[in-house]
C-alpha cells in the first residue's frame, strides 16, 4: 500500500503507531524538530511525556519496557542529550529491558566535521546496545523501526538506539507501510525437556532459580504451576524477585546483594541448580563464588532466552536457549516427583520467613518494620520501584512481591532510578499504587522529575531515605580505609519543602509509630491526583539491616 508523499518523521511516526507505541518520552531538541511535529499530529495515539532531563527521560522509557515488557521509547537532541541519556540505555542493557532510544543528528552535509554536537553514536554506544543505526536512507525509515522493535524484544531483550540525521527527517517520498513486529523466540527442543525431567528425577536438593525480563503473567502460571507439580523450591536472581510470589510456600528468597546467608549456603548444597531467565552474572553468583566458574559442583542448567548467555562462564550440564513463554508452557507439562525433597523445600522456605521477620536497627524509625507493615497494608498490584544504595536493602529483604512487574528497580545499580521509574510505571498503570524509595543521595540524581510528575499527574508516592550520606560508600570506606570518612557526607535540603516547591506534598516521618499516619495522608493525596513525598529520616548508624557503621568500623580496625 502506498500512503502519500510524508516526510520521513511523519513515516517514522506512523511506524511507532503500527508497532504499538502509546508512550514516548523525551526531552525536545531543534535537531529532531519534525519528529516533535510529526507527534504533534499524532497526539491523539502517542502520548508524549516532557521530562526535565535526559536521563530521566530515559531512564522512564527504561522502566516503562520493564513494566509493560514492550519497548520503551525515548527521543533525546545530539550529543548532550545522548550523553546524559546513555544511563537509560546502559541500564536497559545490563537489565535486559527492551528499549528503543532516538537521537538527533547532524544533517549528512556537515558530518564527520565535528560539527555542533556532533557525535558518532555507533561507536559510543557500541558496547551498551543491542544495535546502534543511522537512518541515512529515508525510504529504509520503516526498515530500520522495524528492525529496532524486533531486536529490542528477541532473545535477550535490551536498547537499540537510532541516529536521526536532521536533513533526513524533512525529506518527503512515498513509504509503504509495514505491519507490527512479532516477538521472536526460541523454543525448547523435545531432548532438552527429557534431559531436564532425567535430571530431576535423579536429585536430592534441587533449586530453582529464575530471572531475566519479558516473562508475563501467563509464564509465571505455569512455572508456578511446575513448581507446584514437582515440589521444587524456587529462588529469584537479584532485583527479579517478582518473577514468583513471593509468599507462596515454595518462594525461599533472592540470589542478590545481601542475600540471606543461609540461602548462599543452600545454593552452595543445592546438587541441581535450575537457573531459568537469570544470568549468571556477578550479582547472582555471589561474585563467582556461589557457583564456581568454569565448571560448578552443582549440576547446572541454564535456561536463556540469549544464546549468547549460554556457557559464557560457566559449563553447563545442560544449556537451553528458549523464551521464557515457551520454557514455561513445556516445563507446566513436566510430571516429576518431588515428594523427596519436601524436607529440603520446607526448611529454606522457614528460612526465609525467618530472614523476612524485621530485625532492629539503631534509631528511631526501623525501616524493617515500615516495609513490613507495608506488606500487609498495600493492595496486591502495587508497584514498588527503587533505586540504589544501602536503602534498598530494607525493601528488597522484607517486601514481598505478590505479582509479576511489582518491582521495578536496576539490577545494573544505578543510581537516580527510583523518581522516573516510579513516574512511568503510574504513568502505565494509572490505576495502581506506585510506592518509588529513594537514598538521600540517590533522590537527587533525578529529584527535578518531580515537575514532570506533576506536570502529567504521577502521583506516586516518593519515599527519601535519608541518612546524610552516600552510605553504600561511607560502608565499603569504612571495611577498607576505617575512620578515614571522606566524601561520602552529605548536607541535605529540606526535602518536604522542596517537594512542596514542585506542587507535592511532603513531610517527614523520624520514628515508626508516625509512619502509617503519614503513609495513609500521602496515599490520600494520590488518590486526588497529587504526588507525594515522605522523608524518612533514619539513624546513620543503620548502615544495612543487619550491621552498624561502628560495628564494620571495629571489625576494620582490629584488622
Ligand atoms: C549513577 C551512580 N553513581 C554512583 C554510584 C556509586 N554509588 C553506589 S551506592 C552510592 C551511594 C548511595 O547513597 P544513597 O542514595 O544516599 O543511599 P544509602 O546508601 O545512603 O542508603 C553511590 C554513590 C552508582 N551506583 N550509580
Ligand atoms: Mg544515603
Amino acid at each position: 500500500m502506498q500512503s502519500g508523499e510524508r516526510t520521513s518523521a511523519q513515516v517514522l511516526v506512523d511506524a511507532l503507531k503500527t508497532h504499538g507505541t502509546s508512550t514516548a518520552f523525551c526531552v525536545p531538541g531543534e535537531s529532531y524538530l519534525a519528529v516533535l511535529d510529526a507527534l504533534y499530529d499524532a497526539r491523539e495515539s502517542i502520548r508524549l511525556i516532557v521530562c526535565r532531563q535526559d536521563g530521566g527521560a530515559a531512564y522512564m522509557a527504561e522502566a516503562w519496557g520493564k513494566v509493560t515488557g514492550e519497548p520503551g521509547i525515548c527521543f533525546v537532541t545530539r550529543g548532550p542529550g545522548a550523553t546524559n541519556a546513555s544511563i537509560g540505555v546502559h541500564t536497559a542493557f545490563q537489565d535486559s529491558t527492551p528499549m528503543i532510544l532516538f537521537v538527533g543528528q547532524v544533517p549528512g552535509e556537515f558530518a564527520e566535521r565535528e560539527a555542533f554536537q556532533e557525535m558518532d553514536y555507533r561507536r559510543m554506544f557500541g558496547p551498551m546496545a543491542k544495535w546502534v543505526a543511522q537512518i541515512d536512507r529515508p525510504e529504509r525509515m520503516h526498515e530500520y523501526v522495524s528492525h529496532a522493535f524486533h531486536l529490542a524484544m528477541s532473545g535477550r531483550p535490551g536498547p537499540v538506539v537510532l541516529a536521526l540525521p536532521e536533513d533526513m527527517l524533512t525529506e518527503r517520498g512515498a513509504a509503504a507501510d509495514v505491519a507490527r513486529y512479532q516477538v521472536v523466540q526460541a523454543s525448547p527442543a523435545a531432548s532438552d525437556v527429557d534431559k531436564l525431567r532425567a535430571m530431576l528425577a535423579a536429585a536430592e536438593r534441587p533449586l530453582a532459580i529464575l530471572g531475566g525480563s519479558v516473562w508475563g503473567e501467563q509464564a509465571r502460571r505455569d512455572f508456578q504451576a511446575f513448581a507446584e507439580r514437582s515440589g521444587l523450591p524456587v529462588a529469584s536472581s537479584f532485583r527479579f524477585q517478582d518473577l514468583f510470589d513471593n509468599r507462596h510456600d515454595h518462594y525461599v528468597g533472592d540470589v542478590g546483594i545481601g542475600i540471606n546467608p543461609k540461602l548462599a549456603q543452600r545454593v552452595r548444597e543445592a546438587d541441581l541448580l535450575l537457573v531459568v531467565g537469570a544470568r549468571l552474572g556477578e550479582m547472582t553468583t555471589g561474585a563467582y563464588t556461589l557457583i564456581e566458574p568454569p565448571r560448578p559442583k552443582q549440576k547446572l542448567v541454564h535456561v536463556h532466552a540469549g544464546a549468547e548467555e549460554l556457557g559464557r562462564v560457566y559449563q553447563g550440564d545442560l544449556l537451553v536457549n528458549s523464551g521464557m513463554p515457551q520454557i514455561a508452557a513445556v516445563l507446566k507439562n513436566v510430571a516429576v516427583d518431588g515428594s523427596r525433597w519436601k524436607s529440603w523445600r520446607e526448611s529454606a522456605r522457614a528460612e526465609y520467613l525467618e530472614w523476612t521477620r524485621p530485625a532492629a536497627i539503631p534509631g528511631r524509625l526501623q525501616l524493617a518494620e515500615v516495609v513490613a507493615w507495608l506488606r500487609e497494608r498495600l493492595p496486591e498490584d502495587a508497584i514498588v520501584a527503587n533505586g540504589a544504595g544501602n536503602f534498598a536493602g530494607w525493601i528488597g529483604r522484607y517486601y514481598r512481591y505478590p505479582r509479576w512487574r511489582t518491582q521495578v528497580a536496576p539490577t545494573n545499580g544505578s543510581m537516580g532510578y527510583g523518581v522516573p521509574a516510579g513516574i512511568a510505571a503510574k504513568l502505565a498503570h494509572p490505576g495502581r499504587v506506585v510506592l518509588s524509595f529513594n537514598g538521600d543521595g540517590d533522590f537527587l540524581m533525578n529529584g527535578q522529575e518531580l515537575a514532570t510528575a506533576v506536570q502529567y499527574g504521577a502521583a506516586v508516592i516518593f519515599f527519601v531515605v535519608n541518612n546524610a550520606m552516600y552510605g553504600t560508600i561511607r560502608m565499603h570506606q569504612e571495611r577498607e580505609y576505617p575512620a578515614r570518612v571522606y566524601g561520602t557526607a552529605l548536607r541535605n535540603p529540606d526535602f518536604p519543602a522542596l517537594a512542596r516547591a514542585y506542587g507535592v506534598h511532603g513531610e517527614t516521618v523520624e520514628d515508626t509509630a508516625g509512619f502509617a499516619a503519614a503513609f495513609e495522608r500521602a496515599l490520600r493525596e494520590t488518590e486526588a491526583g497529587r504526588p507525594a513525598l515522605v522523608e524518612l529520616r533514619i539513624d546513620p548508624q543503620a548502615i544495612t539491616t543487619s550491621t552498624t557503621l561502628d560495628a564494620i568500623r571495629a571489625r576494620a580496625l582490629k584488622g
